[in-house]
């Protein structure tokens, strides 16, 4: 596979380079933080995405340090933010590689990023297996003081079960949800739903791909705590983040 050779040189190269998209809360309309979204710019190809290289890099490991690359550069570039946060994703894959938790912890005091800041946004497959592991993992990183995320909720292999095992900070719902409420009834039962489920539970709703002004109101009146999506703004560059803030505080 040419693209997976290519990917094999790339961090090497250089060649990777994060964006990040505007999150906010719902109540007073604050920002307050970006998740970091990888891009790798090909030599030749222009950018890939990375839903093209990211099951790639999974399968062949590269994902455990592109992962960590994408982590260390998110902490370094948020630590020069006013006080907002950033959130960064974990594929299951570094789960199951070793010294993650030391790693966080290193990205962190390197960068001289308080741990609040960062959120870790992680989907469900890498609690598939359910395992005592994962849990601990899972915990050892809440405890150092990071938020953790249940990404792509309501995709997949949902399973309640998650929530009750493990405590997330937030549920970020899937934005094929969102993107539906106009032409789907079930769309609109699963946006209430998660919302209410994540009132019960104490946690926040990011409801994720809120392109427009009736999908915002929507949103708010179902009771999600947050949004993310076109609407607040696209991925941006890093250099573009600051009139971002300014734009949103
Ligand atoms: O930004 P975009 O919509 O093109 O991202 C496509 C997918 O790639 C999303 O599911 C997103 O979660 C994933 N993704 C983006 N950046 C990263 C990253 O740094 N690590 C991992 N594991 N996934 C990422
Ligand atoms: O899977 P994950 O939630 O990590 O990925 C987020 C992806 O969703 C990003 O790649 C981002 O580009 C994309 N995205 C974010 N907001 C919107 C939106 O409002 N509309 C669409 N179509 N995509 C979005
Ligand atoms: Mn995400
Ligand atoms: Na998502």
């Amino acid at each position: 596979h040419a693209l997976e050779h290519d990917l094999r040189g790339a961090l090497e190269g250089r060649q990777f380079h994060l964006v990040f998209q505007p999150q906010v809360r719902l109540d007073t309309s604050e920002l307050t933080g970006f998740e970091a979204l990888l891009r790798w710019n090909h030599p030749t190809r222009g950018l890939v995405s990375p839903a093209e290289f990211i099951p790639i890099a999974e399968e062949n490991g590269l994902i455990v340090p592109i992962g960590e690359w994408a982590l260390r550069a998110a902490c370094a570039t948020a630590a020069s933010w006013p006080d907002v946060a950033v959130a960064v994703n974990l594929s299951p894959v570094q789960f199951r590689s070793r010294g993650l938790v030391a790693m966080v912890t290193n990205a962190l005091a390197e960068a001289g990023l308080p741990p609040r800041r960062l959120e870790l946004e992680v989907t469900e497959t890498a609690l598939l297996d359910d395992s005592e592991a994962t849990i601990e993992i899972l915990h050892q990183l809440r405890a150092l003081g990071v938020r953790v995320s249940l990404d792509d909720f309501g995709v997949g292999y949902s399973s309640l079960s998650y929530l009750r095992k493990f405590p997330f900070d937030r549920i970020k719902i899937d934005r094929s949800f969102v993107g539906t409420l106009g032409e789907s009834p079930e769309s609109i039962a699963i946006v209430r739903t998660i919302a209410s489920l994540g009132a019960v539970l104490g946690v926040e709703t990011t409801a994720e791909g809120v392109e427009t002004v009736e999908q915002l109101d929507f949103v708010r009146e179902c009771g999600c705590t947050a949004v993310q999506g076109y609407y607040f703004g696209k991925p941006c560059p890093t250099a573009e983040v600051r009139g971002v803030i300014e734009r949103l505080s």
